[in-house]
C-alpha cells in the first residue's frame, strides 16, 4: 500500500476543471499520447468524454491512489480504493469510515445502556448490553451501508462535503437484536410514524450539549427483519470507528441512518427532527433541477432506499496485460431496497453490452457478487463500465444523474481503464 494521500476539495476541483478545458481542445491522437496507447474504440468514444486514465484526482501520470485515502483528518473520514473491496465480505480494513463529529474516547461497553423513549413509548426503557444479548434473539446478516454522498465527486458544479469517489460503500457482516423485538418489548403506541438515534460522538466545536447528528428512519424500516441494534462486525467486537459497542444498522439506506455509539433511540409520532434531518442534509430535490439552482426548503425529501449501482473490484483501474490472457472482471452490486436482476459490462464506451453471472443476495439487503470473462483481442487502451439493473427495470445512467445542493446519490457506471499490450 501506499502512503494515503490527502486530497482537498479545492486542489481537486481545480485540477480536474483545468483537465476537463484542457481536454476539450485535444484530438485522439494528442489523447492516445497522454495515455501510452491507441484507444481500441476510439470511433465509439463520445466526443468530449475524458477518458477514465486521465480524469485522474492528482498527478495524471501517477494514477489513482493504491490504498486508503484520507478524504478529512478532522472529522476522520478515509475511503478505500475499488480494488480493496473484492471480497463478498467486507473485511474491516477495506471499509470506508465516515463521521461527522469526534469519535467518543472514554467508551465502556461494561456500564454502556441503551435508553428508547420518544413521544410514541408507553414507557421509557433502558437495557443494558448484557441485557439486549440475554433477552432477545441474535441474528447475522450482510448489509450494504452506502454513504449518501459516495460519488460526489464526480458532480459539477461540486458540491461542499467528503469528496468520495467510488468507495464510500461496504457489505459486511453485523450480529444483533432485531430492532423490532426491542420495540415490542418497551410498547409503541399507535400514533409512532419515526424512530431517531442519539450517539456518544462529541461535536467538533467541543460543545458537549451540542448533537453531532441524529436522524433515523420511517417505522416501517425500523421494523423490518434486517434492521438491527447491532454489537458485532464480521464476528468480532464492533471497532470504535464503526461504532462500539452498539449500533443502528438499517441496511439499503443512506448510511447515515444507521447511528454509531447508540446510546439512546427515540420513537416520534412525527418525522423525526434531529441534526442532520432537515435542510439539504440527506435530502435531494423532488424534481430535477438545473446545477447549481437554490431549491425552497419545502421541495426537497429525505432519502430513503439508495438507487441501483455497481462497482468494479478486479482488475484495479490502470491494470496492464496482454493480448493472450482472458481477463474475469468481477464486483458487486446492490440497489437498496432491491435485488439486482442484471448486470453488463462494456469495454467500447456503451455501445454494445455483455451480461455477466450474477448471483442472488446471501440475504435480503446484501450487495450481489458478478463476474464475466472478458478477451481483448487488439492492443492498446481499453475501458471497462459496469451497468446493473435492479427487479424494477431501473438502470444505472452511464452519465451523471440529476444534481442536488450536497452531492447525493452519484450512481453512475462505475468506469475502469485498462491496457493491453
Ligand atoms: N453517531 C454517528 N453515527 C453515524 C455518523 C456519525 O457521524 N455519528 N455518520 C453516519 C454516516 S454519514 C455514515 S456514511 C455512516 C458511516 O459508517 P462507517 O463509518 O461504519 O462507514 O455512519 C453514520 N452514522
Ligand atoms: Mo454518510
Amino acid at each position: 500500500m501506499t502512503k494515503p494521500e490527502i486530497n482537498s476539495t479545492k486542489d481537486t476541483q481545480n485540477i480536474l476543471r483545468d483537465r476537463r478545458s484542457f481536454l476539450k481542445k485535444s484530438t485522439w491522437a494528442t489523447l492516445s499520447t497522454l495515455l501510452g496507447a491507441e484507444i481500441v474504440h476510439a470511433a465509439t468514444m463520445p466526443e468530449d468524454y475524458i477518458p477514465v486514465a486521465l480524469e485522474q484526482e492528482f498527478d495524471p501520470m501517477k494514477g489513482k491512489s493504491e490504498g486508503m485515502i484520507i478524504r478529512n483528518e478532522k472529522p476522520w473520514n478515509v475511503e478505500p480504493a475499488p480494488h480493496l473491496l473484492n471480497d463478498p465480505i467486507t473485511p474491516i480494513a477495506s471499509i470506508f469510515i465516515r463521521n461527522n463529529g469526534l469519535i467518543p474516547e472514554d467508551v465502556d461497553a461494561a456500564t454502556w445502556t441503551l435508553t428508547i423513549g420518544g413521544e410514541s413509548v408507553v414507557k421509557e426503557k433502558t437495557y443494558t448490553l448484557d441485557e439486549l444479548k440475554k433477552n432477545f434473539k441474535s441474528y447475522t446478516y450482510q448489509l450494504q451501508l452506502e454513504c449518501g454522498g459516495n460519488g460526489r465527486a464526480g458532480f459539477y458544479p461540486p458540491a461542499s462535503g467528503n469528496q468520495w469517489a467510488e468507495g464510500a460503500i461496504y457489505c459486511s457482516e453485523w450480529t444483533g437484536v432485531r430492532l423490532k423485538d426491542v420495540l415490542e418489548d418497551v410498547g409503541v403506541k399507535s400514533d409512532a410514524v419515526y424512530i431517531g438515534y442519539y450517539g456518544k460522538d462529541k461535536h467538533l466545536n467541543g460543545d458537549p450539549n451540542k448533537v453531532v447528528i441524529s436522524r433515523g428512519v420511517p417505522i416501517a424500516k425500523a421494523i423490518q427483519d434486517e434492521t438491527l441494534l447491532a454489537f458485532a462486525l464480521n464476528g468480532k467486537e464492533i471497532p470504535l470507528a464503526h461504532g462500539y459497542p452498539l449500533r443502528l444498522v438499517c441496511g439499503g439506506w443512506p448510511a447515515s441512518a444507521s447511528g454509531k455509539w447508540l446510546h439512546r433511540l427515540v420513537v416520534r409520532n412525527k418525522v423525526h427532527d434531529g441534526e442532520k434531518m432537515m435542510g439539504d442534509s440527506y435530502r435531494v430535490p423532488k424534481y430535477p433541477v438545473a446545477p447549481g439552482e437554490k431549491v425552497p426548503d419545502k421541495d426537497m425529501k429525505i432519502i430513503e432506499s439508495m438507487p441501483v449501482k455497481s462497482i468494479i473490484t478486479y482488475p484495479k483501474s490502470g491494470a496492464m496485460f496482454n493480448t493472450s490472457k482472458k481477463l474475469t472482471v468481477q464486483g458487486h452490486a446492490w440497489a437498496g431496497e432491491y435485488e439486482v436482476s442484471q448486470l453488463e459490462v462494456s469495454t467500447d464506451f456503451g455501445a454494445t453490452w455483455r451480461k455477466c453471472s450474477l448471483k442472488k443476495p446471501v440475504n435480503r439487503l446484501a450487495w450481489q457478487q458478478w463476474s464475466i470473462e472478458l478477451s481483448f483481442p487488439q492492443v492498446g487502451y481499453y475501458e471497462i463500465w459496469a451497468k446493473a439493473t435492479d427487479e424494477q427495470g431501473i438502470s444505472q445512467p452511464m452519465v451523471m444523474p440529476g444534481w442536488n445542493p450536497k452531492g447525493y446519490l452519484n450512481n453512475s457506471c462505475h468506469r475502469i481503464a485498462v491496457k493491453v499490450s
